[in-house]
C-alpha cells in the first residue's frame, strides 16, 4: 500500500482500515511524513470526544475499555481505542492480551483498536498521541478511548490529551502510597473502582470520598465514583452515563474549549521544543562542530563563543 499521506487520508476517510493503520504508523514514527499527516488531518477534525483511562497495570483498564466500547456501540457511535504503552517497543497491532480481550469487537466496522508505542523519536508519546487522536477524529470516530499504563509523568501527559480522564483503581487501593494518590486526584474527572466483585470496595469508596472532600472542587465538578466489574459488565452503563454527564458539563461551562486551548498551548510548546532539540542535534556534529570543538579544547575559544557561532547558523 502507498505511503503517500494524502492518498492514505482519503482512503481512511472512506473507511479503509489498512490506510488508517498506516497513517497511525506514520504518526508513531514521527518526522516529515508524520508532519504531512498532521497538516492534512488537522482541518478535518474537531468533533470527536476523547476519554483517557489510566491506572496501575492490572487494574482492568483494557477489560473495562472493551466493555465500554460495547456500551458506546449500543448508542450507535463509532469508537476507536488507542492503547498507549510506552514500555512496549512493539506496535502495528494490539498487545496480545488486549487483542484477546478486545476480540469481541474484531468484526465490528464501527470499532477500531490500535496499540501505540513510539520508537523513541523526540517528543515521544506525548506528541504522537494527540496527533493519533486527530487522525481518528478526521476519520469519523465519534469517541476515542485512550488507555494508558501506570501513573507516571508520561501517563499524566497522555491522559491530559483527553477531554475526560478516568482513573481506574481496585479495592484495597487504600494501601497504596500517598504520593501517587495526590497525582491521581489532580487528573481524575471520574473515578472507577473496578473489580468491585472483590472485598474492600466500600472501604476504597470511603477513602476516595475523604480525599475528594479534602481537595477543592475543580472547575465546578466533583468527580463521581463508579463501581464496576469489567469482566461481567456490571456498572459499565453507569460509567458511560457518568462520562456523558461530564461531557455535558464540559460543554455547558465552556470548560471543553478552555481545556482544549490549554492542551494546544502545551502541545505547541512541546512541538517547538522538539524541533529546536532536533536542530540542536544537527548542529552538534559535522565540520564546523569539529573545528569549534578543537578550538575550545586548545583554549583558543571559550564554549559560550563556540555555541554563539553554532547558533548563528541555526
Ligand atoms: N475479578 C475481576 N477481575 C477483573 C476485573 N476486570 C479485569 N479483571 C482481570 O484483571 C486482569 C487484568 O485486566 P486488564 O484489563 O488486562 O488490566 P490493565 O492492565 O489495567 O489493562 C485480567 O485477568 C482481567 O480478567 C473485574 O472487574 N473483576
Ligand atoms: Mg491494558
Amino acid at each position: 500500500m502507498t505511503r503517500d499521506p494524502a492518498t492514505l487520508v482519503a482512503a481512511a476517510r472512506d473507511g479503509n482500515r489498512t490506510a488508517l493503520a498506516r497513517l497511525l504508523s506514520l504518526v508513531e514514527r514521527g518526522g516529515a511524513e508524520a508532519r504531512a499527516v498532521g497538516r492534512l488531518v488537522h482541518p478535518l477534525g474537531g468533533s470527536t470526544r476523547t476519554v483517557g483511562l489510566t491506572g496501575a497495570p492490572g487494574a482492568g483498564k483494557s477489560t473495562l475499555t472493551s466493555a465500554l466500547v460495547g456500551a458506546i456501540r449500543r448508542d450507535g457511535l463509532d469508537v476507536a481505542v488507542l492503547a498507549v504503552d510506552p514500555s512496549s517497543p512493539f506496535s502495528g497491532g494490539a498487545i496480545l492480551g488486549d487483542r484477546v480481550r478486545m476480540g469481541e469487537h474484531a468484526l465490528d466496522d464501527g470499532v477500531f483498536i490500535r496499540s501505540m508505542a513510539t520508537r523513541g523519536h523526540l517528543g515521544g508519546l506525548a506528541l504522537a498521541t494527540p496527533e493519533a487522536i486527530r487522525v481518528l477524529d478526521a476519520t469519523g470516530h465519534q469517541r476515542v478511548l485512550v488507555e494508558t499504563v501506570g501513573v507516571g509523568q508520561v501517563e499524566v501527559e497522555v491522559a491530559s490529551s483527553a477531554d475526560t480522564t478516568v482513573v481506574v483503581v481496585n479495592p484495597g487501593w487504600g494501601d497504596e502510597v500517598q504520593a501517587a494518590k495526590a497525582g491521581l486526584m489532580e487528573i481524575a474527572d471520574v473515578f472507577v473502582i473496578n473489580k468491585a466483585d472483590r472485598a474492600g470496595s466500600a472501604d476504597t469508596r470511603r477513602d476516595l470520598e475523604q480525599m475528594l472532600a479534602l481537595s477543592p472542587a475543580r472547575d465546578g465538578w466533583s468527580p463521581p465514583i463508579v463501581e464496576t466489574v469489567a469482566v461481567d459488565g456490571r456498572g459499565v452503563d453507569d460509567l458511560w452515563s457518568a462520562l456523558g454527564e461530564h461531557e455535558r458539563h464540559l460543554e455547558a461551562t465552556g470548560l471543553l474549549e478552555r481545556r482544549r486551548a490549554e492542551r494546544l498551548d502545551r502541545e505547541l510548546r512541546a512541538i517547538v521544543a522538539e524541533r529546536l532539540h532536533a536542530r540542536a542535534l544537527e548542529l552538534c556534529g559535522g565540520d564546523e562542530w569539529d573545528r569549534l570543538h578543537a578550538d575550545v579544547l586548545a583554549r583558543r575559544l571559550d564554549p559560550w563563543s563556540a555555541s554563539d557561532r553554532l547558533l548563528a547558523e541555526a
